[in-house]
């Protein structure tokens, strides 16, 4: 286990800070935002912090310096640096797999080594690098042809949950960079309608086929794959074929060879690369094939900046380190069982969806390190909608709901597709919305507006909802890595003064089991003998009735 501070063993309520938060938050918790800026003229300046190209505004939460100073030292009681230097020795910090956690080996600069346990992982993760270079520059350049000697057009890559998240949010936020004149699709469900509408206006002689799955074992994924194959097979005619039009992005060899995939057309990561936190890995590959080679280790670059500004930067200043303590701080203490994301950025559109996995993944646990049941609250449920769309929408609830929704708003000062006034018609919604979520507006305004006295309640915002402002230039590779990274090590924070795992995903199994027990009972001729619950034995003969 990782070594870090012997204070991390406390029980977490038992940490001294932790106490200390529980009795400021007694005092604090009325206390307005209103009142919190009334009193410091320069609390929105000196509320903010800058890394990696990033801005955060994060004067617009229910803190004061005292909260902020407790937040720090459980962060200090919990051992967050010991644990953050753990992770980039590569010390086994993912404890209930017995691997160590090294997506930040994934985009150091080349050239800087790092040894874990005898090997240059840095070094081995550059070797692949260069390999994918090299293939995106054949695709790119048509020198690669299809099985009939066209060349590859349209590019599939078949994968789910972290084989695909992460390259879709990636290939939607990116798509200003990405090369025009090449399709880009991905398949994920293994509900057959994913892969019939991408691929039902495709040629397969133009089709490359990317199956990225760590393990290669994965049910959807290869109940795809092997859909992909028969689909290029019926059109080429021939198991030669294959070699052309299918690559491989996994960590397991023989699998891939027993696919019928070349392992020579196989771009290898390795176990300490847990899937939501691949899209720095071979994972990436279709992001690279979009945006190129250059572009890829731009975004690589600023997913390394932020990592370095998490491990140097003092935690007063470190942004994964704020986010992270703020969503304890909300979670624990004010009961808030949901957070919203809301980029104002069209591009960011898979963004949400990206961040859920990672943080409900990786914090939706209720079992200490050393597996004690908590007895506080974990990761939030993680939400979210392009802005201004949402507005229009679910703000309502966050507005003036009973609910309190911790909301992080994410904008761009210069707009990739500027056009008239858009930009600043999109960004000034964000200030408003940060705006009006903290401030609201009283009954007395409401009042002054002459507003019906029996409509008044229903007008009042009681405000003092808290945003973070994430502001960035533009959104390029680098930018993109940056954000990434930013939620990665904050949910390291969270999970860190949580002593939970949250590099593991235990969770996801027992559905897969019960699953392919169920498969033959529904694949079979005759009337199976089932013994499920009275429920699911009912929901299987109707099922089978009905279709
Ligand atoms: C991510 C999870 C999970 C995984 C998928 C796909 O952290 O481990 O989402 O990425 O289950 O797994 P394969 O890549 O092995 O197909």
């Amino acid at each position: 286990m990782a070594t870090a501070d012997p204070t991390a063993t406390t029980p977490l309520r038992e940490r001294a800070a932790w106490r200390a938060l529980e009795a400021h938050h007694a005092q604090l918790r009325n206390l307005h935002l209103r009142e919190l800026f009334a009193e410091d003229p320069l609390r929105g300046e000196r509320l903010a912090a800058e890394g990696a190209g990033l801005y955060l505004d994060y004067s617009k939460n229910r803190i004061t310096d005292e909260t902020l100073r407790l937040l720090i030292e459980l962060a200090r009681e919990s051992g967050l640096a010991a644990r953050t230097e753990a992770m980039f020795r590569g010390e086994r910090i993912n404890v209930s797999e017995n691997r160590s956690v090294l997506h930040i080996a994934l985009r150091m600069p080349k050239g800087t080594p790092l040894v874990v346990e005898g090997v240059d992982v840095a070094a081995q993760a550059h070797a692949v690098l260069e390999r994918m270079a090299a293939f995106c520059e054949r695709i790119r350049s048509g020198e690669w042809k299809g099985h009939t000697g066209k060349p590859i057009r349209n590019i599939i890559n078949i994968g789910i949950g972290g084989s695909d998240l992460g390259p879709v949010m990636a290939y939607e936020a990116l798509r200003h960079y990405t090369r025009r004149d090449l399709t880009f699709r991905f398949v994920s469900n293994v509900d057959s309608t994913d892969f019939a509408e991408a691929t039902h206006d495709l040629a397969a002689e133009e089709t490359l086929f990317i199956v990225a799955s760590k393990t290669f074992t994965t049910l959807e994924t290869m109940t795809n794959a092997h859909t992909a194959r028969a689909w290029s097979l019926s059109a080429l005619g021939e198991e030669a074929a294959i070699a052309k039009h299918f690559v491989a992005l996994s960590t397991n060899a023989d699998e891939v060879a027993a696919f019928g995939i070349d392992t020579d057309n196989m771009f290898g990561f390795w176990e300490w690369v847990g899937g939501r936190y691949s899209m720095g890995s071979a994972i990436g590959l279709s992001t690279m094939l979009a945006i190129g080679p250059g572009a890829f280790r731009d975004l690589l670059a600023g997913f390394h900046a932020m990592d370095e500004h998490f491990r140097t930067a003092p935690l007063e200043r470190n942004l994964p380190a704020l986010m992270g303590l703020l969503a304890v701080w909300y979670g624990d203490f004010f009961g808030a069982q949901t957070a919203g994301v809301m980029p104002y950025s069209q591009y960011l559109k898979r963004f949400p969806a990206y961040l859920q996995q990672l943080t409900m993944e990786s914090n939706g646990k209720h079992v200490t390190l050393d597996g004690r049941r908590v007895d506080y609250d974990t990761g939030a449920v993680y939400w979210g909608e392009p802005g201004t769309n949402g507005q229009h929408s679910f703000y309502q609830l966050i507005h003036q709901g009973t609910k309190l929704i911790p909301v992080d708003l994410i904008g761009f000062a210069k707009n990739l597709n500027p056009i008239r006034d858009h930009h600043d018609i999109l960004m000034s919604n964000v200030f408003a919305q940060a705006e009006a979520l903290a401030f609201g507006k009283t009954e007395e305004d409401v009042r002054a507006e002459g507003t019906a006295r029996a409509i008044v309640a229903h007008r009042v915002f009681e405000g003092n909802r808290p945003t973070n402002v994430i502001l960035a230039q533009k959104l390029t590779p680098r930018t993109l890595g940056a954000l990434v990274a930013l939620y990665e090590h904050s949910v390291f924070t969270q999970g860190t003064v949580w002593s939970i795992d949250s590099f593991d995903q235990w969770g996801v199994e027992l559905g897969k089991v019960l699953a392919k027990r169920i498969i033959p009972e529904l694949e079979s001729q005759d009337e199976p003998e089932l013994d499920h619950d009275s429920s699911t034995n009912a929901l299987i003969r109707r099922y089978r009735r009905l279709r």
